[in-house]
């Protein structure tokens, strides 16, 4: 089963953010996390609960599980489950994944080496991971995710589908939606992501690879 830092199950909350709102200027501005943690994901969860209100056997049932498992849902609902619970699991990572407090800028050891062998160089990566974020049409992420083996791919989803069926492990994601970037970038989706490259948190993707890898 997919490791997951929560167990979290119906009722979904919001968890606060790690950081400031503005804790992340001038790479994502203030104004931009605020609606996006606060209104957008906070609306995913909601829709979330409200779908899941009249089916207490799923009750028990965390994220994962859902997202997982999901062609096991009653189908009036699967759809909504998979949209407003990816909405909500994606979002939950790319929060918990950006930091104000960046102590390196490029991964070592264990995640490093997997890179280089699949990259050739923590440069060579960048330049291929933001080619993948360029080539999202309309909305979805761009994902660093890993096999149970420890080999390392760049994915892209469409919407909020997430890698979980794919018995992919996310190391790191960045949300290529409009709302994340538009206030301050515009439509210039290739300047955000080399803004998110300065807060995303490389010591938590060396967490995440280290659990696929232990
Ligand atoms: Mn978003």
């Amino acid at each position: 089963m997919i490791k997951s830092d929560t167990n979290n199950n119906y009722p979904f909350e919001l968890t606060p953010l790690p950081y400031a709102y503005n804790a992340l200027e001038p790479y994502i501005d203030e104004k931009t996390m605020e609606l996006h943690h606060d209104k957008h994901l906070q609306t995913y969860i909601t829709n979330l609960n409200v779908t899941l209100k009249d089916y207490p056997e799923l009750h028990s049932w965390s994220l994962e599980q859902l997202l997982y498992y999901s062609n096991l849902l009653p189908s009036e609902i699967r759809t909504a489950v998979v949209n407003n619970g990816g909405g909500v699991y994606n979002h939950n990572l790319f929060f918990a994944n950006l930091t104000n407090k960046q102590t390196k800028d490029v991964p070592t050891g264990i995640l490093l080496q997997a890179i280089n062998a699949d990259f050739g160089s923590w440069e060579d990566f960048k330049k291929e991971f933001k080619r993948h974020c360029l080539s999202v049409f309309g909305s979805g992420y761009t994902w660093l995710a890993a096999c149970s083996n420890g080999k390392v791919h760049i994915v892209n989803t469409q919407n909020q589908d997430t890698v979980l069926p794919f018995n992919l492990y996310p190391i790191m994601l960045i949300d290529v939606w409009e709302h994340a970037y538009y206030l301050k970038h515009y439509n210039v989706r290739a300047d955000y992501i080399d803004a998110w490259f300065n807060v995303v948190n490389i010591l938590k993707a060396e967490e995440n690879y280290n659990r696929v890898k232990l």
